[in-house]
């Protein structure tokens, strides 16, 4: 059949007033409102949803321009449509769902080849090894995400980590859901802010806004050494959505895990761009910073490639039109 074709059955189904036999009453939803919800006036959407197969809370995420990046790199971008993005990342609970319902082992899991490594992932080095935050552990998966901490019980409303960019993808993909791009990412994050943090420029303003590098972590890891000043309560992960939201209704999106997007690592496109993912570039965008990270990371702007380590993700899903 040519694409001529294809683009003109629905067309054709829609003179003849049938409807597709699985969607009696025009396109089944698998979103339903949340508890707080309201009418956004924009798109008439519900502000707030929950995902019927995954189990995850979304946000609805409005259409609008920013300044994306930092330094030379700020530019400004296009969201052209709203979006729903997970409220939180993802959990242990909900990747388990997948990983039992699809049969999914991770790439940690399976010892897909990261330079010259097979099985595990980059994993924390125990608190006496003063010269190595991280260190590549054969044991490490999103099953064990401490193994050079003694194994602490897995906790279900976790984040996930110590999954790949293809596991992130694959989840999504097996719930009808995707990543965000880096553009939608960081334009949630900032909910409108133009500041450095999602709270303002002040770093010690930050508490009780996010899991980060702080006072609790770096008595647990004499390693760390620029910190955020103040006691977040967490020194290594923390429960989803235990900290403030951000003036859109997203948590975590600064610290707790970094967090796959779609994008590639490439430049970023030419000013007034849209939403939409880089593609061409080295290996995958990672967004959000981490438990781990300092004030000089754990900013809305900042832009880094990697692989598996303690990075976790939060999905997406469109607006169709
Ligand atoms: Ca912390």
């Amino acid at each position: 059949m040519t694409l001529r074709r294809l683009l003109a059955v629905p067309v054709l189904l829609a003179l003849a007033g049938a409807a597709p036999p699985d969607t009696p009453a025009g396109p089944k939803s698998d979103l339903r409102p949340a508890d707080g919800s309201k009418a956004d006036p924009a798109t008439g959407r519900p502000t707030r949803v929950v995902h019927g197969p995954s189990g995850i809370t979304m946000v609805l995420v409005p259409a609008g321009g920013f300044r994306m990046g930092q330094g030379k790199a700020e530019h400004r971008r296009v969201i052209r449509k709203a979006f729903y993005l997970g409220e939180t990342e993802v959990t242990n609970a909900q990747f388990r769902r997948f990983a039992e319902a699809a049969k999914y082992r991770t790439d940690a899991e399976r010892g897909v080849e990261l330079d010259g490594h097979t099985k595990g992932s980059f994993a924390t080095a125990p608190p006496a090894a003063a010269t190595a935050p991280r260190e590549w552990s054969e044991a490490a998966s999103w099953r064990r995400p401490f193994p050079d901490l003694g194994d602490p019980a897995l906790v279900e409303d976790h984040p996930v980590v110590h999954v790949s960019w293809n596991d992130a993808t694959a989840f999504a993909g097996h719930f009808g859901l995707r990543l965000p791009t880096e553009a939608e990412w960081e334009y949630a994050a900032r909910a409108g802010a133009k500041t450095a943090y999602p709270w303002g420029d002040d770093p010690a303003a930050g508490a009780g806004h996010a899991n980060l590098a702080d006072k609790s972590h770096g008595k647990k890891f004499p390693w760390a050494n620029v910190l955020f000043p103040f006691d977040d309560g967490a020194a290594v992960l923390s429960r989803v959505g235990a900290y403030k939201a951000n003036a859109w209704g997203l948590k975590d999106m600064i610290g707790n895990v970094e967090e796959w997007v779609q994008d590639t690592y490439a430049k970023y496109p030419a000013d007034g761009a849209d939403e939409r993912a880089a593609e061409g570039g080295v290996g995958r965008v990672i967004r959000g910073r981490s438990w781990l990270d300092g004030p000089g990371m754990n900013r809305p702007a900042v832009q880094q490639a990697a692989r598996r380590d303690f990075i976790g993700f939060r999905v997406a899903k469109s607006i169709d039109p």
